[in-house]
């Protein structure tokens, strides 16, 4: 793997030398061109020696540069003028006071000159496209895919690959284990072989069709056959896109990845507020039945809480609709900087936002509007054009109990809203009878306030002793381990809120212990931060791509440590 990756890298730096140099000469072409076409023109009405060896001159200097970059045809027009001109130049020799050359031919072949020129910058214009959307392996890795064929070399070919492309890939031998796989997780695009043993492809078709929330999942078909009735047929049951075999793997990933880029805007589109970028309502209310289920199942508490500005027609009325407008963004901002990536923020209408947090009592939810409240009493949610602007906001928090309906429950939170501004606003209320429960006290989840735990994985006892002395005062509680598989042990039997990660250590180091926890949902929440030796460019996007959540090169500076470990941790 190390020497595939090292393979790459260097194929990439002699491609982009390519691409650079390419990209220098078309820019200097288009001088060229425009000089040479002058010249032309010149040489068109005078037909003087002086005009035929300017344009020789610059058609003698294409000849030889073109073919570098790989415009082969625009040198070969090139020579084909180099060689009038030579023969026009031998006459010179011999006295000839008008050179022989058509206009014609000449007029026609700057225009082929110029035509190869401007296929060269359309080329360059795609290629930096494309390098772009290939630069970002960051993308792709927040799409999961589920690969399903039988046939083993295949499938550990292509999975490697798209994995190389940044994304990240499960891959099944058969349809029953695709259905387990589809029900345990949830995956962006299903790529499906139709020829299997012991159960078709086909089968699955069913399967995803019936059940609502995969029936409109992107499905790529692999087949071996190329018949119409075959493309149709599998059109009709529900496939996106239909690849043959063999294929080659840059059409199935640009088609793929297409795909998913769709599907994505059309969710974003369909789910997200444009101002804000937070969910909108109708996200919120179908996400909240999903959590209230899950919350019935694991027994576990479910709170929502709504918030309203406060005097926000005032902002507006004063200030101009917007900086109303910057004031949501703004508080939108604060509000999910606060909250876990499980919390559900959504926009709920006009100045109203809604918040529904899993595993949480009320009285915990009510701590966190508090704080941010607090929060944003002092510092202002935007500046613009050198102003401060402060608000404040009232908020109710309900915590679900099953003797509701949800349409009830979100009704109780926005009452607890009102009586918050009734009381003054600028503060949070909860549902009458709701919080502070000595019960809801006791048996409150403590995820939220116990002590964060950090795992040290380094085989440098020195570094683990800096970095336990330095983070000290955060009051955090530390586990170490010496290699990657002490570590490996350690995660997978103690709860660990943040692992910072040597990458290299001695038995398992910390790439490959990187890829076995993001293989596994069990460490979804686990947040990694590598501290590596390796700093290398290729070492960072590997260790990203992989699944780090930051990562920081070997001499590292105490403080920025300190910062990101505060930030991963949300303290
Ligand atoms: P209260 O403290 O009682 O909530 O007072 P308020 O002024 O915040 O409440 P009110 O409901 O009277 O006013 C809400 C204002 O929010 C009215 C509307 O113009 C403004 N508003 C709603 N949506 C947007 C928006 O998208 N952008 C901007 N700039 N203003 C909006
Ligand atoms: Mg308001
Ligand atoms: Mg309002």
């Amino acid at each position: 793997v190390g020497e595939l990756n090292n393979q790459v890298t260097r194929e990439k730096r002699d491609h982009d030398l390519l691409v650079e140099g390419k990209k220098r000469y078309v820019g200097e072409l288009s001088k060229q061109v425009e000089l040479l076409e002058k010249h032309v023109a010149t040489y068109e009405v005078w037909a003087t020696f002086e005009a035929a060896e300017k344009i020789y001159r610059i058609v003698h200097s294409l000849k030889g540069s073109a073919p570098i970059f790989g415009f082969t045809r625009l040198g070969a027009s090139a020579e084909q003028l180099v060689q009038l001109f030579e023969w026009t130049q031998a006459e010179r020799g011999q006295d000839t006071v008008v050179p022989a050359l058509s206009v014609e031919t000449c007029k026609s072949l700057v225009s082929q000159i110029r035509m190869e020129h401007l296929i060269g910058q359309k080329e360059i214009e795609l290629d930096e496209r494309k390098e772009r959307e290939h630069q970002a392996p960051l993308l792709r890795k927040q799409f999961r895919l589920l690969f399903i064929d039988d046939d083993d070399v295949l499938r550990s070919f292509l999975v490697r690959r798209l994995q190389l492309d940044g994304y990240q890939v499960d891959d099944v031998p058969d349809v029953s284990s695709a259905k387990k796989k589809l029900h345990e997780k949830v995956y962006d695009l299903v790529i499906l072989d139709l020829m299997m043993q012991p159960e078709s492809g086909y089968v699955l078709f069913d399967f995803l069709q019936e059940d609502p929330t995969l029936k409109w999942i992107p499905l790529v078909v692999l087949s071996g056959r190329e018949s119409v009735q075959d493309k149709v047929k599998c059109y009709h049951l529900g496939a996106d896109q239909y690849i043959t075999k063999p294929f080659h793997y840059e059409e199935l990933e640009a088609s793929i990845y297409r795909l998913l880029m769709r599907t994505k805007h059309f969710e974003e589109m369909a789910f997200l507020d444009p101002l804000t970028g937070v969910f909108n309502r109708r996200y919120f209310d179908h996400q909240l039945q999903l959590e209230i289920q899950r919350s019935e199942r694991a027994s576990s508490r479910l709170s929502i809480a709504f918030i309203d500005i406060d005097r926000f027609k005032r902002i507006n009325d004063t200030y101009g609709h917007h900086v109303g407008d910057l004031v949501l963004q703004g508080l939108s901002h604060v509000l999910q900087k606060h909250l876990r990536s499980t919390d559900l923020l959504a926009r709920y209408g006009g100045e109203e936002f809604v918040i529904a947090f899993p595993d949480t009592s009320a009285e915990q939810a009510a701590e966190i509007l508090n704080t941010i409240l607090r929060h944003i009493r002092q510092a202002p949610v935007v500046q613009y054009e050198g102003q401060y602007y402060r608000i404040t906001f009232s908020a109710g928090i309900a915590e679900w109990d099953r003797s509701q309906t949800a349409d009830e429950w979100i009704q109780r939170a926005d009452s607890a809203m009102y009586t918050a501004k009734q009381q003054g606003r600028n503060q949070v209320c909860a549902a009458a009878g709701m919080l502070f429960r000595q019960e809801a006290h006791e048996s409150a989840n403590h995820q939220r306030t116990a002590t964060k735990r950090v795992l040290l994985a380094d085989d440098d006892t020195m570094i683990r002793s800096i970095i336990k002395a330095k983070l000290d005062h955060l009051n955090l509680q530390f586990l170490e381990a010496a290699d990657g598989e002490q570590a490996l042990n350690i995660l997978t039997n103690e709860p660990v809120d943040l692992c910072i990660l040597d990458g290299i250590m001695p038995i398992m180091d910390g790439f490959e212990l990187l890829s076995t926890i993001r293989k596994s949902d069990k460490w979804a929440d686990l947040k990694v931060l590598m501290l590596s030796g390796k700093k290398q460019e290729a070492d960072v996007v590997r260790g990203l791509t992989l699944g780090a959540n930051e990562y920081m090169s070997k001499p590292f500076s105490i403080v920025e440590l300190e910062m990101s470990v505060k930030r991963l941790l949300g303290m």
